[in-house]
Order: structure tokens, then C-alpha cells, then sequence
């Protein structure tokens, strides 16, 4: 039997991370969590970029163009999106995961890994819980599964690409 996994190491890895700016006090706790997770992994401080977009509605649009780019081995999608009385919400949200969901296999065919932390919550509370208080940090998650996806891209199929 074989069997593979990733590597947690994020040496020698180009990561964007697009991150937006609404609700950015919550997302760029986000952006702290998946720093913090990509450098201790081993990241360089040059192979870091951030880009920031105006809304979680915008993100897969630059998620695309940084992950088309051949400028990035790794790209983590932040940002959060918090239920109001109308239906916005789900528009934006589900645009959203849906954007980022269909760049991620865009992007494999470079083998170039995309992960999704932006969250979707009802309150406030539970942003807040997310992004680095109870519930951990939704980015910094985000950012050990890139890392872990640019590693096993590597490996299976490695053959194939030369
Ligand atoms: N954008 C967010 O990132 N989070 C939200 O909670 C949000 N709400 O609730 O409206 C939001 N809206 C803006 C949207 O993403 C676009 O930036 C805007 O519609 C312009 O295209």
C-alpha cells in the first residue's frame, strides 16, 4: 500500500495571502494567524505577500490573478462575512466560497494550493471567536492546509510534471 501526505513546511513556499478589508478588524487577526503559522513553518519574509480586497465578494476574482500568476506556490483566501437582517449575506458569502472553491481547481492544474478561511458567522461573537480568541484562528488553519496541500500537489502526480 502507499500512502501520501504533506509536509508542514512552508520552506522555499510563495504565499499570497488576499485578505478583505470589510469587517478588517476580524480579518486582519486572520492575516496575524496565517503569518504567524507560514513563518514558523519556514516561510521567508520575502516569499510573504499580502493583498487586500474590499469585500469577501472580491476575493476569488484576485485569488485568480494571484494564483494564475506563476508568482506564488500557495494561496490563502481571508476575510469574514457576518449575517445582517437582510439576505446580502448569503449572496456574499456563497459567491464567495463558490469563487474561491472553483479558483482551487483552476489553480491545481499549476499546482498551485488554495485554501479558504473566511469565515461565515452569524454574530459578531463568533467572528471574534474565531479569529484568535476560543475558537483558535480560522487563518491560521487556513494557511497549515495550503501548506499541506502545496506539499502533497508535489508529490502525487510529481512524475508526470517532470
Ligand atoms: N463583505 C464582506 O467581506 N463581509 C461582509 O459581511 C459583507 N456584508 O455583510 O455586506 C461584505 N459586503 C461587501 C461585498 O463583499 C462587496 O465588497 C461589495 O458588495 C462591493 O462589490
Amino acid at each position: 500500500m502507499k500512502t501520501v501526505d504533506g509536509q508542514l513546511s512552508a520552506q522555499g513556499l510563495r504565499c499570497a495571502l488576499v485578505v478583505s478589508r470589510f469587517n478588517d478588524f476580524i480579518g486582519e487577526r486572520l492575516v496575524t494567524g496565517a503569518l504567524d503559522v507560514l513563518r514558523r513553518l519556514g516561510a521567508k519574509e520575502d516569499d510573504l505577500t499580502v493583498v487586500r480586497v474590499p469585500g469577501a465578494f472580491e476575493i476569488p476574482a484576485m485569488l485568480r490573478q494571484v494564483a494564475l500568476s506563476g508568482d506564488y506556490d500557495a494561496a490563502i483566501a481571508l476575510g469574514c462575512v457576518i449575517r445582517g437582517s437582510t439576505p446580502h449575506f448569503e449572496y456574499v458569502a456563497g459567491e464567495c466560497a463558490s469563487g474561491v472553491a472553483r479558483v482551487a481547481l483552476e489553480a491545481q492544474e499549476r499546482g498551485v494550493a488554495v485554501s479558504f478561511g473566511v469565515l461565515t458567522t452569524n454574530t459578531i461573537e463568533q467572528a471574534v471567536e474565531r479569529a484568535g480568541t476560543k475558537a483558535g484562528n480560522k487563518g491560521a488553519d487556513a494557511a497549515m492546509a495550503a501548506v499541506e496541500m502545496a506539499s502533497v500537489f508535489r508529490k502525487v502526480g510529481a512524475r508526470r510534471s517532470g
